[in-house]
């Protein structure tokens, strides 16, 4: 494929951000020419989420909402969000701006430039701009980064990043089956059994403090856990695990003739 022809979808879960949403939609619309859609999919907010994304929706063609009429989780939101994606490479944005849409370019350039069929932004690879915020929350995503590499035996740094970019082919196959926050760990260890090329990119990191808003919690990090031993151990030996392997594999190789 021309990298020139490369089209981008953005997906972005959102749950009770008032505060930050609209921001997030005009920072995604200055991408520019790459982006073809922006996904929004309220994740059944009690707030003013939903009103302020349709009130920009119907000024800004390229964004595509949904709403969700219960409040589902970040999984959930990414189910739907990319059943919906079109574009030749995905990726996700937090509606919260602890990750910087400027950024995306670079993360997703790898993809572009025709390295690698996966990126994920790394809080932790280099310290680019980082708020420095709790120790606690840094020792539980390096252990359960550490774990997942036991596992998957690749060597990241930030399996629980939010800018994970993907060619579509790699993950649209794939049906969410986790739940709460567990996609970031079910994609880490799905998409790893696959023949997709793998790449890392330092980003920013603007972290907010429980008291503005940070939500994910000590439960979180124990689900991620048992996440880590089902979806390394279990899933990818069942027919639902086998076949979305193969038919990521089948993607990546029809690419692959394309491009030869
Ligand atoms: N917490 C939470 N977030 C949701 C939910 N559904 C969608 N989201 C969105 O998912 C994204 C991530 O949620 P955050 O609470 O910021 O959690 P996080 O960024 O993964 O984790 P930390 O920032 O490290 O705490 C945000 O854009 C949320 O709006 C949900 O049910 N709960
Ligand atoms: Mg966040």
């Amino acid at each position: 494929m021309n990298v020139q022809t490369q089209t981008l979808s953005v997906l972005v879960p959102a749950f009770n951000e008032e505060h930050t949403i609209v921001q997030v939609l005009h920072r995604l619309l200055a991408l520019g020419s790459v982006l073809k859609e922006i996904i929004v999919v309220d994740d059944g907010s009690g707030d003013r989420t939903a009103e302020q994304v349709q009130e920009v929706a119907t000024r800004e063609p390229l964004i595509r909402f949904r709403r969700l009429t219960t409040n589902s989780g970040k999984t959930a939101a990414i189910r739907c969000a990319l059943e919906m994606a079109t574009g030749d490479i995905i990726i996700v944005q937090d509606a919260d701006l602890e990750y910087d849409p400027s950024e995306i370019p670079d993360v997703i350039a790898p993809i572009v430039a025709g390295h690698a069929d996966v990126v994920y932004g790394s809080r932790f690879l280099v310290r680019r701009t980082t708020r420095v915020l709790y120790f606690y929350h840094y020792l539980a995503n390096v252990s359960l980064t550490f774990l997942s590499n036991l596992l998957t035996n690749r060597n990241m740094s930030d399996i629980e990043t939010c800018y994970k970019a993907f060619r579509a082919g790699v993950i649209k196959p794939l049906r969410l089956t986790s739940s709460g926050f567990g996609m970031e760990i079910e994609i880490t260890a799905l998409v790893t059994k696959t023949n997709a090329r793998t790449y890392e990119v330092p980003i920013s990191y603007y972290g907010r403090s429980y008291e503005e808003g940070k939500k994910i919690g000590t439960w979180d990090g124990v689900m991620a856990g048992l996440y880590i031993l089902y979806y390394n151990i279990v899933v990818p030996y069942l027919p639902a695990g086998r076949r979305y392997v193969a038919e990521a594999n089948a993607s990546l190789a029809a690419r692959e003739r394309r491009d030869s």
